[in-house]
């Protein structure tokens, strides 16, 4: 099978990062088209250097030992084909704008901007393949689903859900032709983690989730078929189930290790201070409880790699739910029915579940 052409919509943003990396390392399966911004984890402006900057690692990391077979393959996949670069949404189609620095550190990795000395400095010019575009995200999704067969390509949306929304309003004809879209968001029968009632990129843009979820069944494009979009959603309630030691994301002796793992190692440090945080302080610190990273946009992303969506399985999204709820292959899927809060004064990005 060719590998299904993929758009990340992300906010670099830590997990993003590591979601990106993962999707470069299996070609056989998705073909990376675009990367396609939004504000989120860190201001638009930051996401942007976070992206220049890790593919400007990424090929330094290559021309540390070309010869190396991941470093090789990695330089073959890079190599295949460019990767469009777009900015998008600034802010939620309403409210107020929020970022998740909190966690993430101010430029979105840590902080690594702003060390003494300037270890990681941005590029001088845009590193391939990526290439960038004045195109608005929003018109780079609807291009890539132009200029691929109906049904084909898959969107991993691991930040606010504004630039997909704002495709979907701008031209539903051309974005009920994606394939599949793989959300990581919403919290359904577990707490937030940005307040007790919402998971971050539904508390950044609820009105997007509800113009996706909510409203676009009721447009005459999909209404006179009796079909919704087809998203999967990849919510808290799963993705904090996903666990990897720090220890094997980075390591503690990076010093004899590449500017990748070096990188990794720096990026991660604002997250991991923080998971060590909860640790009780009237316990021994225990790494196997204390020492986790949770792979929330990784989990959305290798949804995307190694789960077919039901459009690519059935040939089309059926109005049959339990035909798009098979299981396939470890992947279990379910359909929920929520509404999303979008004017509480404390209850912004809750979904009330039914
Ligand atoms: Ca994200």
């Amino acid at each position: 099978m060719a590998p299904v052409p993929l758009i990340v919509d992300t906010d670099p943003g830590i997990d993003d990062i590591l979601a990106i990396v993962l999707a470069l390392d299996r070609p056989d399966l998705v073909q990376l088209k675009a990367i396609t911004l939004t504000f989120g984890n860190t201001t638009l402006d930051h996401c942007r250097n976070n992206m220049l900057q890790l593919f400007d690692i990424l090929q330094k990391h290559i021309a540390e030992d070309p010869s190396e077979a991941h470093r090789a393959k990695l330089a073959k996949t890079l190599a295949s084909s460019p990767i469009t670069l777009s900015q998008g949404a600034t802010g939620p189609l309403g409210g107020q704008r929020f970022t998740a620095s909190y966690f993430h550190g101010r430029d979105g990795v840590s902080g690594i901007s702003t060390l003494p000395g300037n270890p990681w400095p941005l590029p001088k010019k845009v590193p391939e393949p990526l290439q960038e575009t004045e195109k608005a995200a929003h018109d780079v999704i609807l291009d890539t689903i132009r200029s691929n067969p109906p049904g084909t390509v898959r969107i991993a949306a691991v930040g606010p859900l504004t630039n997909i929304a704002l495709a979907w309003q701008k031209d539903p004809e051309t974005f009920s032709k994606v394939g599949g879209i793989s959300v990581m968001g919403a919290a359904l029968d577990v707490p937030g983690n940005t307040t007790p009632c919402a998971e971050f990129n539904t508390f950044a843009d609820p009105f997007a989730v509800r113009e996706l979820l909510h409203n676009a069944p009721l447009h005459p494009v999909l209404r006179k078929q009796n079909k919704r979009l087809p998203v999967d959603l990849l919510p808290l309630d799963i993705t904090t189930e996903h666990l990897v030691p720090f220890e094997r994301l980075c390591g503690d002796k990076i010093e004899k290790k590449g500017i990748l793992q070096k990188y990794l190692a720096a990026i991660l440090v604002s997250p991991r201070k923080n998971m060590n945080s909860y640790a009780d302080p009237d316990k021994p610190f225990d790494p196997s409880v204390n020492d986790l990273f949770q792979s929330h946009d990784p989990l959305a992303v290798g949804h995307a790699m190694f789960c077919p969506s039901p459009v690519q399985r059935l040939g089309q999204l059926p109005d049959n739910e339990s035909l798009i709820n098979q299981a396939y292959e470890g992947w279990q899927m379910k359909t929920r029915e929520f509404g999303v809060e979008t004017d509480g004064a404390l209850t912004r990005g809750y979904c009330v579940v039914e």
